[in-house]
């Protein structure tokens, strides 16, 4: 008894399972109904009580071993088997996660850029802080001129002949092609610019431009006038109209406004362009000589046309966005109503 007790002891310590049919395997084989130790307990049982008195404690001891180390084994398989199980139900349906759409500011960027890429014209960027010089004096600003006042540029630095500047428009952009890019010239210049203006629905601080510049040997007004008409017809739909109405600028002479036919309402009048069947896009005109001369160009021989839309106001006649301060305020609402233009 005292020998086959101990090489049972030495089984049970030994024991070990790879899966939960071999803890139930051990389980009968051991403790079953017909297993070793339930045997050795019928054995026990018709001993003499001196006997039982020698072997009842380490009987008993080595069911309880027995039953620790099966329970044990179970213990362990279980928590195998479960971290082999997936952890979570891959028949559910996935998480959404919201996707990001293109501000409807950047998506008009692209499209006038594209255009004027498409008629064979470079695209030039240039510095935000910029110098006097680049922003108005070469550009023919006289010098008592009021966008060069404090009212309505906003400076950093000042005292000096050439202050620096945030730029009011990117034709600083243009005139650094002018001064570094070998004629002809063809650029198109998209960009920030800033100016010192109380915010309201319809004038911002901060907004956005894009100009643009052609400079070659006998260009004429009406190279201008195609130019922009190829534009607005590839912007504004094919059947697209355009009308020029003098104005001035320093910079160019002469200069024009330009509208283009209410694609609302097709020329009939609507609240869009306020009864008059046109909306103003853009402001152009050809280049004046002393802008030309200043960057070293010969005006004798070369002649130019530029022009300069804002990109707040084509996006508002787009979608007819009522008040300027929506596409600086970062609201979900509203950027999330462009969601259906974004390129894939
Ligand atoms: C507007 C009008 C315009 C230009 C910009 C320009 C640039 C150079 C020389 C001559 Cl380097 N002109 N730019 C010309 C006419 C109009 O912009 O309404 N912009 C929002």
């Amino acid at each position: 008894m005292k020998e086959e007790i101990e090489q049972l002891l030495k089984q049970v310590q030994e024991l070990t399972a790879n899966s939960a049919k071999e803890v139930e395997e051990a389980r009968v084989r051991l403790l079953g109904k017909k297993g070793e130790i339930t045997k050795l307990f019928e054995e026990f049982r018709t001993y003499a009580p001196d006997l039982k008195r020698e072997f009842g404690k380490k009987i008993n001891e080595l069911k309880q071993a027995a039953t620790a180390k099966i329970e044990e084994l179970k213990q362990n398989t279980f928590s195998e088997a479960s971290s082999q199980a997936p952890k979570e139900d891959l028949t559910m349906p996935g998480t959404p996660f919201a996707l990001g759409s293109r501000h409807p500011v950047s998506i008009v960027r692209q499209e006038v850029v594209d255009i004027f890429r498409k008629f064979g014209y470079d695209v030039a960027e240039g510095p935000e802080i910029e110098d006097d010089y680049h922003v108005f004096e070469a550009l023919n600003f006289p010098p008592n001129h009021p966008a060069r006042d404090m009212q309505d540029t906003f400076f950093v630095s000042t005292g000096h002949p050439n202050p620096l500047l945030l730029r009011t428009h990117t034709s600083s952009v243009q005139v650094r092609a002018m001064e570094n890019m070998s004629l002809p010239i063809r650029v198109i210049c998209p960009g920030r610019v800033f100016r010192n203006e109380a915010i309201s629905a319809r004038a911002h601080c901060i907004f956005h431009q894009v100009e643009g510049l052609y400079i070659d040997e006998g260009v004429t007004f009406a190279d201008l006038k195609q130019a922009i008409l190829l534009f607005a017809r590839e912007m504004f739909g094919a059947d697209s109209q355009i009308r020029m109405r003098p104005s001035y600028f320093p910079f160019t002479e002469p200069s024009a406004e330009v509208d283009v036919s209410c694609n609302i309402c097709h020329g009939k009048g609507c609240n869009i362009c306020k009864g008059t069947g046109w909306l103003e896009i853009m402001g152009c005109g050809m280049v004046d000589p002393n802008v030309l001369e200043a960057s070293g160009i010969d005006s004798k021989k070369y002649s130019g046309f530029a022009f300069g839309m804002g990109l707040e106001r084509i996006a508002m006649l787009k979608w007819q966005v009522n008040d300027l301060r929506h596409y600086f305020e970062n609201d979900m609402r509203f950027l999330s109503e462009f969601k259906t233009a974004i390129e894939v």
